[in-house]
């Protein structure tokens, strides 16, 4: 199935139409909208970040250390990807960009940059730091194509996971390019999305989908993370407080703001029970503070 294309929705269509029931969607006409636009190309990146020293990865060879501007001059000849570069590492390419107005001022949004040769492949994984915490994604595509294709959670137990490390993503044992259907006779006939994600376009990834990509060209990519749901934003926002020492302030700047309204996104009241019930009694003590009045009937401090 090929995936629908829209151009510049609104925030209020996007949310309604594609975040709220989870729909995979092409956007057209906002990234070339950036007053950066036209500049995205490897030689631009290598102009303003070729003394650097980055971290890539080799399915093969793992992790590595490389030149930025030797990296480039290579790139035709190597399979090094430089993967999910925070944002922040590239001094300048925040201020280069706009952050979609779908990612929510309530969340962090996550932006991390991906420059790497023909022919980089990330098989079917999920974004989720646990099952119940998964990240919503705006791929845009700024240099070279990609060729992605997508699953719906409703086919979970069709996708072969592989057990998930801690700190890394869910991955799938399945090989989207070299099918075994003795080995993984489920995904026979799982009905999937597919597209190729052109420059200048940004694809719309709902949260706990499983997704391929592959860049067909030479291709530099960003992508905007944010988390699904904001009962587990405030979770982890509270643990790093603690952490450091604000937890005092931070309870009561948001004190009483987490809604029923906010159980539909992590999955309903079950699903909220299942983060709850495994905190220690201190801490579910200061979390209820979270809850407003009706989320607060719903638990046992
Ligand atoms: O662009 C890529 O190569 C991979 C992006 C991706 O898989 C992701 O953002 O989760």
């Amino acid at each position: 199935m090929e995936i629908e294309r829209l151009h510049r929705p609104s925030a209020r269509q996007f949310d309604e139409e594609f975040l709220l029931p989870g729909r995979p969607v092409v956007l057209t006409g906002l990234i070339d909208q950036w007053p950066s636009w036209g500049q995205w190309s490897l030689d631009w990146f290598g102009q303003r970040y070729g003394p650097m020293r980055l971290t890539g990865n080799n399915s093969l060879e793992g992790r590595r250390e490389v030149l930025v501007s030797q990296y480039l001059q290579e790139i035709e000849e190597t399979s090094l990807y430089l993967d999910a570069l925070p944002i922040e590492q590239l001094a300048g390419m925040r201020e280069a960009i706009q952050i979609p107005e779908y990612c929510p001022s309530d969340r962090r949004t996550e932006i991390l940059v991906w420059v790497g040769p023909r022919g980089t492949c990330l098989d079917f994984h999920k974004d989720n730091h646990t099952p119940l915490d998964g990240n919503q994604n705006l791929l845009a595509q700024l240099a070279g194509s990609k060729r992605v294709a997508l699953v719906s959670p409703e086919y979970d137990d069709r996708m072969y996971p592989a057990p998930q490390a801690e700190r890394d993503y869910l991955r799938s044992r399945l090989r989207l390019d070299a099918p075994d259907p003795e080995r993984f006779p489920l995904f026979e006939g799982v009905p999937r999305y597919e597209t190729i994600v052109k420059p200048g376009e940004m694809l719309y990834i709902p949260a706990h989908w499983w997704h391929y990509v592959r860049s067909l060209e030479i291709s530099m990519t960003m992508t905007f993370w944010w988390r699904s749901s904001r009962i587990i934003e405030l979770f982890t926002r509270f643990k790093e407080a603690a952490t450091s020492g604000r937890l005092a302030a931070f309870l009561v700047q948001h004190q009483g703001t987490l809604h029923k309204r906010d159980l539909q996104e992590l999955g309903g009241e079950e699903a909220f029970q299942q983060l709850w019930q495994p905190l220690a009694p201190r801490v579910r003590e200061m979390m209820h503070q979270l809850l407003d009045a009706e989320m607060g009937q719903l638990v046992a401090t």
